[in-house]
């Protein structure tokens, strides 16, 4: 196998903008005959880790799962488009050695906390703010900036229609290889 399947995974806080940026390249690559899968909080949360809380170890195997559900799909010649806020180095590090680091490529979505907050398009930040939601990133639980991301979108730069186009010919140089 070379790179023709591969990983795409988009980190950030909630808010951060990782599902936009995650539609719109997707809709870029299919429009370049590039087949995709992709796992998100609402069809993973919802189903496979329906168990599992925003705790420090609940979220570890929530990523363990994603990464190996991932891989599966990954032997099978898909592009994998994962956004998580998975916001541990450490579990970050982990996924990478499941999925395999050739096959592994990081997306920082850098939108600082004060824009993610002031967006808050869910209104679960305020929640946060207010107690009823606990262990929530950024607020009550740790968000580890990747240090060396394969690429990093700051979104107050970037509109998400041009980031997601320097993603897709990022992706691309990947696929050639
Ligand atoms: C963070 C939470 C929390 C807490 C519910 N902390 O903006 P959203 O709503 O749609 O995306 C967030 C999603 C994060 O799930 P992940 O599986 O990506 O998290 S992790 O990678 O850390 O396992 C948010 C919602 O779930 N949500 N409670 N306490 N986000």
């Amino acid at each position: 196998k070379g790179h023709s399947s591969f990983v795409c995974w988009f980190t950030g806080l909630s808010g951060s903008g990782k599902s936009t940026l995650a539609s719109l390249v997707e809709y870029k690559l299919h429009e370049e005959g590039v087949h995709t899968f992709s796992l998100d909080g609402d069809n993973v949360r919802g189903g496979l880790n329906n168990n599992l809380s925003f705790s420090r170890e609940d979220r570890k195997e929530n990523l363990r799962r994603i990464a190996e559900v991932a891989k599966l799909f990954v032997d099978s010649g898909e592009v994998v488009i994962a956004s998580f806020i998975s916001p541990l180095e450490s579990d970050r590090k982990y996924v990478k050695e499941i999925i395999g680091q050739e096959d592994f490529l990081e997306i920082f979505v850098d939108t600082p906390i004060e824009i993610c907050e002031a967006r808050d398009v869910k209104g679960l930040y305020k929640k946060a703010r207010a107690g009823e939601i606990k262990n929530f990133t950024g607020i009550d639980a740790p968000y580890e900036a990747p240090v060396q991301p394969d690429m990093e979108i700051r979104t107050e730069e970037a509109d998400p229609e041009t980031a997601a186009k320097n993603i897709v010919e990022f992706l691309k140089t990947k696929l050639e290889n």
